[in-house]
């Protein structure tokens, strides 16, 4: 296998195109004959960490097991997708920081909460702003975005690329290194 594995980390709220970013990245680099693998945090809760809930410290828990996971596909040679909210600036930097550097890869899905809100593809923020689901990321729970990371993906209401040209955007980004 002529690959060297590695940790592309899609963060971002709810709603902001991660998993399809991924999916869209995925393909993408299978196409070029690359191994990857997709850990999306909406999945993974259901196996791995479905004893895990929504508060700060099970958020942590669940972006550690996630990182370290991430980690040994990557260790294998396998591009690993990581895609979850994983709101807290520390618990990313923790997966940052078990990766040999360079390896770990931070994608920030730049999108307001507006544009989320709008789409809201599975109506949880119509849930949450109703009380229904409460610590909802964006409306009652934080988000902090990334201050140094390695792509920004910026969404606007009107402008939007499509998931194909921001998984260009990661991959060429890829190839420069
Ligand atoms: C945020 C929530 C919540 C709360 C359920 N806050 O857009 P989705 O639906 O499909 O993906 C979201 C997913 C978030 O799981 P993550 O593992 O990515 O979160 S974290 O990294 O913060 O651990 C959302 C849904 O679960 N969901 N309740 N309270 N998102």
């Amino acid at each position: 296998l002529q690959q060297k594995g590695c940790v592309i980390w899609i963060t971002g709220l709810s709603g902001s195109g991660k998993s399809t970013l991924a999916c869209a990245l995925s393909r993408s680099l299978h196409s070029r004959g690359k191994l990857t693998y997709v850990l999306d945090g909406d999945n993974v809760r259901h196996g791995l960490n479905s004893d895990l809930s929504f508060k700060a410290e099970d958020r942590a828990e669940n972006i550690r097991r996630i990182g370290e996971v991430a980690k040994l596909f990557a260790d294998a040679g396998v591009i690993c997708i990581a895609s979850l909210i994983s709101p807290y600036r520390r618990d990313r930097e923790a997966c940052r920081a078990i990766l040999p550097e360079g390896d770990f890869i931070e994608v920030f899905m730049d999108v307001p909460l507006q544009v989320c809100e709008a789409r809201d593809p599975k109506g949880l923020y119509k849930l949450a702003r109703a009380g229904k689901i409460k610590g909802f990321t964006g409306i009652d729970d934080p988000y902090e975005p990334p201050l140094d990371c390695e792509i920004v993906l910026q969404q606007k209401e009107s402008e939007c690329a499509s998931p194909c040209e921001m998984a260009e955007e990661v991959i060429c980004f890829l190839e420069e290194k």
